[in-house]
């Protein structure tokens, strides 16, 4: 699989293209809407995430409601963009009419931890307003519409289910040892302000953004992702691009904001003795069961057939309220960082982003181990390797 995405965050459309998934995948706008109905959950979110809407169109590959196997386009409209024609207009715009516009005012004092500094030595610009186009998390809605297209592939054709949960919220965390979300949990998932599947922990983590609020303040956190179904072989020990685990944390970390990836127990694993870091296997009738899970579903870069989980740690919205020091790049003086409006917290959302990617690198995995031009034939492969395996 391929897959690209363009456009700004205040442009007039996101663009995203995924290429390389077989023909007769099951997917409709109305399935991407729902998914980027999901993104813009969350407690803590900005103004912007309630007024403005995502209008999903499927420009290419699909017809009737199923992949036809060529590349599938999909365009998410901003329905901000009559706000910001001048400001982001692709073509050449006056002088005067751009100094007309507030919104066009340079920001030349960058935000501390956020894209604006290195970008604009790096680009070549003195106003952040180029960096920051990009470097924003509207981006994640373009990969969430694409993980939709491989959720429902992943789903169809493999029976996988992806869904993640909230596990952390600055400083409150669900217990060690809560459980975790089943695929018939997604919708308690949801329903969840912050996402998060444990009642009592869900409630001290919507006060908390409540404070980090009115102190003017951001907070980060940590989510989990996890896939049920998976059949065991998908990536592989024999190289080390082709290890599963490395490819789940890469496209993890460019997710914007993450700063750290856990595959199953990860951190906690490095500080257990041998003899309870792994996972006992057993036979029986029932096929090979490991008894615990702590290696999260992946052991020598494949899947083990057990439930994948990995976790990504997101640190705090780099736009804090309360202006952190920076200095003015145009006159090299001290000054106060740039503060638009600014979410609390993006957390939640950025579970369904974690979705998104680890269907997109899941998807990709099937596909090279099954190959397939139709869902159909993915399908008959899958059989066929599932019965043909000589440890069950
Ligand atoms: C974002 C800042 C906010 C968020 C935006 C990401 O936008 P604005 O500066 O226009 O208020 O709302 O997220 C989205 C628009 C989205 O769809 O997720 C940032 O700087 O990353």
């Amino acid at each position: 699989l391929r897959w690209l995405t363009a456009g700004e965050s205040h442009g007039p459309a996101l663009t995203a293209i995924v290429e390389g998934l077989p023909a007769g995948v099951r997917v409709t706008s109305d399935d991407i809407a729902e998914e980027l109905r999901r993104r813009r959950l969350g407690y803590g979110r900005g103004a912007r995430m309630k007024f403005e809407r995502d209008e999903v169109a499927i420009l290419g590959g699909v017809r009737h409601g199923a992949t036809l196997g060529g590349p599938v386009a999909i365009e998410i409209g901003n329905t901000e963009w009559p706000k910001w024609e001048t400001v982001m207009s692709a073509d050449p715009v006056a002088a005067e009419t751009l100094e007309a516009q507030a919104r066009n005012a340079p920001l030349s004092q960058p935000r501390p931890g956020h894209a604006d500094l290195v970008g604009m030595q790096k680009y070549g610009f003195d106003d952040a307003r180029p960096v920051l186009e990009r470097a924003s998390a509207r981006e994640t809605a373009a990969r969430v519409a694409l993980g939709t297209v491989a959720k429902a592939f992943l789903k169809q054709v493999l029976d996988v289910d992806v869904l993640s949960h909230v596990l952390a919220l600055g400083e409150i965390a669900v217990p060690d040892g809560a459980p975790l979300p089943a695929p018939g949990d997604l919708a308690a998932v949801d329903d969840s302000p912050v996402r998060c599947f444990d009642a009592g922990t869900s409630a001290a983590m919507v006060e908390h953004v409540d404070e980090l609020k009115k102190a003017g303040d951001t907070v980060g956190g940590v989510v989990e992702v996890l896939a049920y179904g998976l059949p065991p072989g998908l990536g592989s020990h024999v190289h080390w691009d082709r290890r599963l685990d490395a490819r789940l944390a890469g496209v993890l970390m460019g997710i914007q904001a993450i700063k750290g990836v856990e595959v199953g127990d990860g951190f906690t694993t490095a500080r257990r003795p041998g003899s309870r870091a792994h996972d006992e296997i057993d036979g029986g009738p029932e096929g090979v069961r490991r008894r615990t899970n702590r290696a999260g579903g992946v052991e020598g870069g494949m899947t083990t057939g057990e439930a994948l989980r990995v976790r990504a740690a997101m640190k705090p919205i780099s736009t804090v309220p309360r202006r952190l020091d920076t200095i003015d790049v145009r006159t090299g003086e001290p000054a106060k960082a740039i503060n638009q409006r600014s979410d609390v917290t993006a957390v939640p959302a950025a579970g369904v982003v974690a979705e998104a990617m680890v269907a997109l690198v899941l998807a990709d995995a099937a596909l090279e181990k099954f190959g397939g031009d139709s869902a159909e034939e993915t399908a008959r492969n899958l059989r066929g390797y599932l019965s043909a395996l000589t440890i069950k």
